[in-house]
């Protein structure tokens, strides 16, 4: 369905100045390669990604600039960068988390334009002013994910009875990773990281934890809500689902960010309506808070996802930083007595494996039977996100997530300097995400579970 129009680019040194002012000190070798794809078109409108590759020596600090053809296209809103448009260039400069660019290393922008007439490719693009030409797709062919990736085999997921069913109505369990926090993490998340993510580990699924405080979604909300969509665009694109995870965690009380929350979900559920690849994940962890005032924030958020996007699943977290209760010296039956009064949802549960072992191995196993459980987020460590690694209580954990079909996304696809990280520190700052060298002892053994077969039901 792709036809993609291959034009690699390199880029020529400035040979003939140097013939001109005699010998100059050695120039940084520059070279680029742009890969324009248009992700989706609409009357008079589309979005199209930027995918930026540096092929010469390392960058800090960057500007991509190329031509709106002549068809009275104009930008107007990008993501991923400050972006300007001037008569018919377009710029985009490098922004704090992406502005280093070492040699061989990639960053995807985007943005959405409108056009009149016809939606002819962008032209002329160049960094930091040397020209380089992209692969280009056609502009309004649909993006197809390829066949055989966990969304095209299993499509527009639902809950059925206790379970997470595919487009053939069959329990299916999701296996993949989360996210660290994307206001400090936002350059473990490129196309090579992703790459990796969705090929080598065979990642079902990204979940993006956009924390509300701690820097997060509050300082800048169309910021967030762009940085999020666009790794919507990037799991989508591998095939991949992607959990949009709501991260509050400081303050407990879910309500706190209500307003937020429908700003927020009204927004990335509108936008993401017609895509397969979403799930949707109200409230991380609440914690100091009644499991009422909990269902209370849900049922009024789940009415605002509904009415944008009517047929995505929705999760709902539970009491006690969702340990379905028992951090707080409660039980699953609170929920049980009491659910959230909404169709298609399930419950998070969240464990940490140093810290949460039989009599929450225990819960899980009871109320598996009663509601519908997500684990949006798991470490194979101590609650603190540090600490040795619990390889048993992890292989229970997981042995048991596997036997009860419950999805699961491990804390966290980052290289964070604690041991819950999937890869070691630095790692992120290079562009190697698949060599077993930068994987720590958690992302070593989380990658062995996750990358094994699927084998997802599809009649
Ligand atoms: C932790 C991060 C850590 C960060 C801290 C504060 O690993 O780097 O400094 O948050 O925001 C959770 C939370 C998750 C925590 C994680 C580990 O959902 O945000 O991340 N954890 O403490 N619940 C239980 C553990």
């Amino acid at each position: 369905m792709k036809r993609i129009v291959a034009l690699l680019a390199t880029c020529a040194t400035a040979v003939g100045l140097t013939a001109l002012l005699g010998p100059q000190p050695a120039a940084a070798a520059a070279g680029c390669k742009v890969d324009y794809t248009v992700t989706s078109q609409w009357q008079g409108g589309f979005q199209a990604g930027v995918k930026i590759t540096n092929l010469g020596d390392p960058v800090t600090g960057w500007t991509l600039k190329f031509t709106l053809p002549d068809s009275g296209q104009k930008l107007v809103q990008g993501w991923n960068a400050t972006w300007s448009q001037s008569g018919s260039t377009v710029s985009a400069a490098g922004i704090d988390w992406n502005r280093t660019l070492a040699t061989g290393a990639s960053t995807d922008l985007g943005f959405v334009g409108s056009f009149t007439g016809s939606n002819p490719k962008p032209s002329a693009f160049t960094l930091n002013g040397v020209a380089c030409t992209g692969s280009v797709e056609d502009p309004g062919t649909d993006p197809n994910p390829g066949t055989g990736t966990p969304v095209a085999v299993n499509g527009q997921l639902h809950v059925c009875g206790v379970n997470l069913c595919n487009q053939y109505n069959r329990p299916i369990q999701l296996r993949g990773m989360s996210t660290h926090g994307i206001q400090w993490f936002s350059k473990c998340y490129n196309s090579a990281s992703l790459d990796a993510l969705a090929k080598d580990w065979k990642s079902d699924l990204l979940r993006i934890a956009m924390y509300v405080q701690e820097d997060g979604y509050e300082t800048d909300p169309a910021g967030f809500t762009s940085r999020v969509n666009s790794l919507v665009d990037m799991a989508e694109a591998r095939g991949m689902y992607a959990l949009i995870d709501f991260h509050t965690l400081t303050p407990g009380d879910p309500n706190y960010n209500l307003d937020r929350a429908k700003t927020f979900f009204a927004s990335v559920a509108a936008r993401n309506a017609a895509k397969k690849n979403v799930v949707y994940e109200i409230a991380n962890e609440p914690n100091g808070v009644s499991w009422t005032a909990i269902k209370n924030y849900a049922e009024q958020v789940i009415p605002v996802i509904r009415a944008a996007d009517p047929d995505a699943v929705i999760i709902v977290g539970t009491r006690g930083w969702s340990s379905l209760g028992v951090s707080d010296g409660s039980s699953e039956t609170e929920v049980v007595n009491n659910p959230v009064n909404a169709t298609n949802i399930m419950y998070a549960f969240h464990f940490y494996a140093a810290s949460h072992k039989d009599n929450y191995r225990a819960t899980v196993s009871r109320a598996a039977s009663k509601l519908p459980l997500f684990v949006t987020e798991f470490g194979t460590v101590s609650a603190t996100g540090g600490g040795t690694m619990d390889r048993s209580s992890t292989t229970a954990w997981l042995d048991l997530l596997d036997q009860l079909k419950i999805s699961y996304a491990n804390w966290t696809y980052s290289d964070a300097n604690e041991s819950s990280a999937a890869l070691k520190p630095g790692t992120c700052d290079g562009t190697d995400y698949s060599s077993s060298g930068v994987l720590t002892e958690s992302g070593a053994l989380i990658k062995s579970r996750i990358s094994t077969a699927d084998s997802f039901p599809t009649s």
